[in-house]
């Protein structure tokens, strides 16, 4: 392990003046406002983001895929990586797999890895949207959706694998992301791809052990151009709600057309109980990826607002699994991975702060005016001292990103594997 809690410690000296001088700042402006400073940090701490196995590596472009260097060629790697960066923010305590990338060849040994980082498995994510090496039956025209008969029924056969492996490894959920979809007009029959998908789905939910959840990913272009078959959160929803009470709808932000109101999907899936996942990334066109907070930060708080308000208000609604969800072609992927953790915590944290009671009443009074100020006033507070707190009460780095580059860790990870490793993934 390039990093230990030693290591993080002594960095940890020459910012801790800074530290404890903005602290001490933020901390009692808030507590003359009433705000109850020890909660909100606690909140912070244990807020969990798992990172997917496929974001350590370089994504590509459409056009081009540029290494980084030092990526992580295996899939014990990619669990060090995640333990890193985990070391250092103590927020991203979990990993998800991807299947067919990321079978392991003794799962006791990756899962005994998994554990000595403080890490647990997310969820499982199935892959129908290629053709694997060998395969039997092509997806090119759509998997659980495929008016192919022997193609559906692999796909099927592909997901329960998986979670058939996810309890080997002790994940409790599956991720269905289909690109399953049409590119030209007539090209499907939107009824019939629609029942397939519907069909092939419950197959799936009748495999899920009792403990176990299914989360139904939309989209609503992209691999196809014309229709996508799970195109949006009503068809998740309904899809959800036709295989059962373990089956719930998962949210990724890249996945709407611009403009969406997504904070409204979130409450509306929350006040039903069937919000079951997150993704977090940020884009400014569609599906981009980027790095969360780094286009549209208001957003992302209004949607941690609504968060906020279903986990506080909503007991029908199971407390939803979080993840990154990003692809990085420019930064390297631990720094990015950072980047988002922080900005994922910071809109929590400000979400946090919202004057609940004092918004409800400005509610019923009908003063628009105010119902504003009290969202901006929260959002305007700068948080960053109490997320470091929170990682320096576990161990971590009051600055993860300048330890990380002080510590060398990427030059190091070059030395370990190689300028060309390459890992597997999207
Ligand atoms: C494709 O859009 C995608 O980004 C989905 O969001 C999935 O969650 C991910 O790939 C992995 O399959
Ligand atoms: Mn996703
Ligand atoms: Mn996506």
């Amino acid at each position: 392990m390039i990093i230990d809690k030693e290591n993080i410690a002594s960095h940890n000296q020459n910012n801790l003046d800074q530290h404890n001088l903005r602290f001490d700042f933020t901390a009692n402006s808030l507590i003359q406002k009433g705000v109850d400073v020890d909660t909100i940090i606690k909140k912070v701490s244990d807020f969990q983001v798992a990172i997917p196995s496929w974001a350590l590596g370089a994504g590509g472009t459409r056009f081009g895929r540029f290494s980084y260097y030092g990526e992580p060629g295996t899939l014990e790697q990619k669990i060090e990586d995640v333990g890193l960066i985990h070391a250092l923010t103590q927020s991203a305590g979990a990993i998800s797999l991807h299947i067919p990338w990321d079978v392991p060849e003794d799962a006791e040994k990756i899962k005994s890895l998994t554990k000595s980082l403080g890490l647990q498995f997310d969820a499982m994510n199935s892959n129908t949207f290629q053709d694997q090496p060998n395969q039997e039956h092509s997806y090119k025209y759509g998997s659980l959706c495929s008016t192919d008969d022997n193609a559906r029924q692999q796909a099927i056969q592909h997901n329960i694998d998986v979670i058939k492996l996810g309890e080997q490894l002790g994940s409790k959920s599956l991720t269905v992301w289909l690109a399953d979809g049409s590119s030209f007009p007539g090209q499907n029959n939107f009824q019939t791809v629609l029942k397939n998908t519907q069909d092939s789905l419950k197959q799936i939910y009748a495999e899920l052990p009792e403990d176990w959840k299914l989360f139904i990913e939309y989209k609503p272009y992209e691999p196809y151009f014309y229709s996508t078959v799970i195109q949006d959160w009503g068809t998740s929803f309904m899809l959800a709600n036709e295989c059962g009470p373990k089956a719930y709808t998962l949210v990724d932000l890249g996945h709407h057309l611009p403009n969406t109101n997504i904070e409204q999907i979130v409450a509306t899936l929350m006040l039903k109980g069937k919000l079951g996942g997150f993704h977090f990334n940020d884009s400014k066109y569609g599906d981009d990826d980027l790095t969360v907070g780094s286009i549209k930060p208001y957003s992302l708080f209004l949607i941690f607002n609504e968060l906020v308000y279903g986990m506080e208000n909503n007991p029908q609604n199971p407390y939803p699994a979080w993840m990154i969800d990003a692809s990085h072609n420019l930064k390297d992927p631990m720094e990015d991975l950072m980047q988002s953790l922080e900005a994922i915590n910071s809109a929590y944290a400000k979400a946090l702060l919202v004057d609940q009671k004092a918004l409800r009443e400005a509610q019923r009074n009908h003063d628009v005016t105010l119902c504003q100020e009290i969202l901006q006033e929260a959002y305007l507070t700068d948080v960053r001292p109490l997320l470091e707190k929170a990682r320096v009460l576990n161990g971590g780095a009051i600055n993860p990103l300048q330890t990380y580059r002080q510590m060398d860790v990427r030059n190091k990870l070059v030395d370990e594997r190689g300028k060309h490793s390459m890992a597997t993934g999207l």
